[in-house]
Parts: structure tokens; sequence; C-alpha cells
């Protein structure tokens, strides 16, 4: 056990109660409802994301994967050595692990993720298989003001951010968000980030309703979660999981219909639900590969590679952040 502690470090910084509460009493407070996607992954939510990328119908992770795999040569070669991986919401660390085996230049491995109990779970498991890298875990909001552990060395950095979480951010969010970390990182530095591709709409609304309701169990989780952690009486079961592609926006949406007309008490205090009142759980944005690119390009992030699946279902790039004092990758003083 005590041998097993050692192999990996976890900086725990994860959100308070308080603060949970504070975000679950602003969201119900704003027309419509909203909750926001990130209080999805206690453990019970991150055992479920886990569940639902094993379902035939969500091809996000199976897609992601096969790209992880077929380039791993090229991605070998562009990836500096050593390097310093720095994943952000990994996960179970699935795809860590693949990343991992393609790249033994990555001497330490940095995981940022909001759920302790993945952290613990992915980093214990890859830490007996990979036994001369370094493995620290942070459990923290990425998207708070942050800042990496001290203790990191000066390797080059690759910053990994899969999966297409990035989608779960409003596009302004997420060209915010990815200025901030153009803005950390230095020229020498990368990006390699998952991104889901826009399609047709059955095959996206089959994705977010799978046939075994695994969605809509992680989806109602989030309420089992607040009735827990927040002191709140939500009847679960009366709320009903709808998750719909909104094609003029580009995205999943994600809800819970309440069943009926009901009060709900949480800490104190009481919210009115009228009978299919939705709370907006989750977007889950698609991009094109030139509308990504472009929000990149217009966060600071110069796009060097990219690569699909065989089905043109998944895209994941390689992007570097312009030289500071530049501007689109240009000298000012050229432009
Ligand atoms: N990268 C994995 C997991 C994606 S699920 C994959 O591609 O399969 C999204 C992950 O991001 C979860 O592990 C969740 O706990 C984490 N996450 C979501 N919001 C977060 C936030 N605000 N801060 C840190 N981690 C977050
Ligand atoms: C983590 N994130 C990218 C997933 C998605 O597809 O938006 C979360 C998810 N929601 C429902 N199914 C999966």
């Amino acid at each position: 056990m005590n041998q097993e502690r050692s192999r990996y470090h976890i900086i725990d910084r994860q959100p308070k109660s308080e603060d949970i509460l504070t975000e679950v009493l602003d969201g119900l407070s704003q027309r419509p409802k909203r909750l926001p996607p990130k209080l999805f992954y206690d453990a019970q939510g991150s055992l479920l994301f886990e569940a639902i990328t094993k379902q035939p119908e969500y091809y996000l992770t199976r897609a992601e994967q096969t790209i992880l795999d077929y380039i791993q040569e090229p991605l070998q070669a562009l990836v500096p050595h050593p390097v310093t991986l720095i994943e952000l919401g990994s996960g179970s660390g699935a795809k860590t692990r693949q990343l991992l085996r393609h790249l033994p230049q990555a001497t330490t491995y940095v995981a940022i993720d909001i759920s302790l109990d993945a952290l613990h779970s992915a980093l214990s498991a890859l830490s007996q298989e990979f036994l001369h890298r370094q493995f620290i875990g942070v459990a923290a909001d990425y998207g708070a003001a942050f800042s990496l552990p001290q203790t990191i060395d000066k390797n080059p950095k690759l910053l990994v951010y899969l999966g297409s979480t990035l989608g779960n951010f409003d596009p302004p969010e997420a060209q915010e968000f990815l200025e901030r970390w153009a803005q950390t990182l230095s020229s020498c530095d990368a990006l390699l980030i998952g991104i889901d591709l826009k399609k047709q709409a059955s095959i996206l609304h089959h994705a977010y309703n799978d046939a075994k309701g695994i969605t809509a169990a992680f989806n109602r989780n989030v309420l089992a979660r607040i009735n827990r952690e927040c002191g709140a009486n939500f009847p679960v079961n009366h709320f009903s999981h709808h998750a719909e592609y909104q094609a003029q926006n580009g995205r999943i949406a994600m809800y819970l219909v309440s069943h009926y007309a009901h009060r709900v008490s949480i800490a104190g205090h009481e919210f009115v639900f009228e009978q299919g009142e939705r709370i907006l759980t989750e977007y889950s944005y698609k991009y094109t590969i030139t509308e990504f690119q472009s929000l990149a390009r217009q966060a600071g992030w110069i796009p060097l590679a990219v690569w699909t699946d065989p089905r043109n279902a998944f895209s994941l790039h390689y992007l570097r952040p312009f030289p500071k004092g530049t501007k689109d990758g240009i000298h000012e003083n050229e432009i």
C-alpha cells in the first residue's frame, strides 16, 4: 500500500462543498435553470461516464483511440524529447495509457481532473505500468484560476485535452480557455486536442440517447449528487433525460425535465419547478476542422497537424502557441 502510494503524488485542490453549493444556487436562479457539467463527475458520475464510452452509440471514444493508435509515428516525431505531458480532464486514463506507450520521451505526466476518485484510480494503474516516469495528479477545477504545480520540471510541455471536452464550453468560453493556456505555455510547447466533428444529426442524437439509458443515468446522477452534497431534496426519478442536436448552434443540448410541478429545497433555499420545466445540464459543441482551427488561431495557437479517423467522425489536432510578441504567428513588425 505504502509502496503503491509512493508511485504518484496528488495535490488536492478540489472545489469545496460551499463552492459547489454557490454554483448550484446561481445556476438554478437563471432562466432557463442550468447546472454546470463539471458537477457530473463525482465518483459515481465518473464511472457512469466510463460506461458511456463503452456504449455502441457513443462513437467518440473509439474514434479518438483509433486515431491515437495510427498516429504513433508522426506524433512521436512532432513531440519534443524529453517532454512533460499535462492532461486536462484525464478521466480513467485509458487514452493516457496509449499516449505513454507511444511517447517514450514523456518523462513526467501531470493529470488535472476535478474528480479525485478518477485521478486515484488512473494514476495508481498508470504508475504501476510505467515504472520509470514521474506521476503527479492535481484534483482541481481547470476552469477556475489555476496554476501548474511549482514542482514540475522545466522540460517542454505537451498539453493534452482529449474526448472533445472543450466542446462542453460555449465557443467564447472555449476561446478564452485556449487563450489562457496559450499565454501560460511557451512556443516550444504544444497542444494535442480531440474535437468531435459535425455530422448527421441522427448519429449525434443516438450518441447522447443510448439504448441502455446510461447517458440518462449519468445526467440524473447530478441531482443525486446535489441531494447528497448540498442537502437538497430533488425527486431524482421524477426528472427525465432529454438530449437533442440543435443544428443551428452545432451542439447537443442535454436537459433534465421535471415530470410535475413541485418545489425543491436546497440548503434552506426553495426552487419552484413547473411541469415539463427543463434544467440545462450540458452543451456539447461540434466543430468542422476549419471552424476549430479558426477558433484556435484566434486564441493564439498555430495549427500544425490534424488527423481524423477513417469515418471522419472525430478529429485530433496538434498546435503550438504563437511565439510571444507575434500576431497569428507572424512577428508584428512583419505585418
Ligand atoms: N479525457 C477522458 C475523459 C473525458 S470526460 C476521455 O477523453 O475519455 C471529462 C473529464 O474531465 C472527466 O474526467 C471530468 O472529471 C473532467 N472534468 C470536467 N470538468 C472539469 C473541470 N472543470 N476541471 C477539471 N476536470 C474536469
Ligand atoms: C466529456 N464530454 C466531452 C462528454 C460529451 O460527449 O460531451 C460528456 C458526455 N455527456 C453525455 N455523454 C457524454
